[in-house]
């Protein structure tokens, strides 16, 4: 079983991705079945159906209304209490024994990540042969000066420090957004940190730059992390490269299990 968590800033695309990349495994390898699982205890509109949505257990504003909170103090207290409903979401997913699960997450990605809930999801839900991997999302409209780019790959080294051992795959989203020079910049930054501290030296200034030329030093010393993967859901674009991706850490689940 492979348990695919979609992490990444507020607004970066997350639950459309969730659905999109459903329906193009459905219709790609109807061999796979596929379900989703939505973890964010706050959203009213979707953009999709979840198969398992923890707003059957827990809502946002039922715990504004009951504790007396803003939203923010709520959707702290809601994603603590998310842990208590764990056996209930392995039950649903017992229940339809999938081979892969997308699991979107909610935008205040600190909650998910920085905080215990997170990793303890991560951790509990990991049960029998599951294979997890994270899919960080890069706003394609936030990444595109050096500045944006490093602070988004700061946020993603996070998540990755916090949730250890388990995959991560880069993507760049919503590049329908920006031009094909700008995708190819990008890309290039991710493969070689050289150009980014390249880039960053031509085009930042002042303290920002001074700031991004030490951050962009660190990446090089720390080495290269993977490729990111562009993506738009608007243009059916990067879904095929995302797919492959998860296939494989997929695969490599089997052989390790066999
Ligand atoms: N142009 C374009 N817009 C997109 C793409 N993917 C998502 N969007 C739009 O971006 C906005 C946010 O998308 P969501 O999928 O709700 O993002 P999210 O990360 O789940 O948001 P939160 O859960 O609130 O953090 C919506 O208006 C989407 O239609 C894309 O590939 N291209
Ligand atoms: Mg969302």
């Amino acid at each position: 079983m492979l348990l695919n968590y979609f992490i990444g800033t507020a607004g970066s695309g997350k639950s459309t991705l969730t659905g999109e990349l459903k329906e193009y495994i459905v219709n790609r390898d109807p061999d796979i079945s596929v379900i989703t699982l939505n973890l964010d205890p706050g959203v009213k509109i979707m953009p999709y159906t979840p198969d398992i949505d923890i707003r059957d257990y827990i809502l946002l504003e039922e715990v504004m209304d009951k504790y007396g909170l803003g939203p923010n103090g709520a959707m702290i207290l809601a994603s603590d209490l998310m842990v208590n409903y764990l056996d209930d979401l392995k039950d649903e997913i017992d229940e339809y024994n999938p081979d892969w699960i997308l699991v979107d997450t909610a935008g205040q990605l600190e909650l998910f990540a920085f905080r215990e809930t997170g990793p303890l999801i991560a951790s509990a839900l990991g049960f029998e042969s599951i294979q997890r991997s994270v899919s960080f999302l890069f706003d394609a409209n936030f990444v595109l000066r050096p500045n944006g780019f490093i602070s988004t790959l700061l946020l993603a080294a996070s998540v990755q420090f916090r949730f250890q051992k388990i995959p991560q795959i880069n993507i760049l989203s919503k590049v329908d957004l920006i031009d094909e020079d700008q995708i190819e910049m990008i890309v290039n930054w991710s493969q070689d940190f050289q150009a980014l501290e390249d880039s960053t030296s031509a085009r930042e200034r002042g303290l920002i730059r001074e700031l991004s030329m030490l951050l962009s030093e660190v990446f090089i010393q720390l080495g290269s992390t993977a490729e990111i993967i562009p993506c738009s859901v608007r243009e059916e674009n990067g879904l095929d490269f995302l797919f492959g991706y998860l296939q494989r850490i997929f695969d490599e689940e089997k052989s390790i299990n066999i």
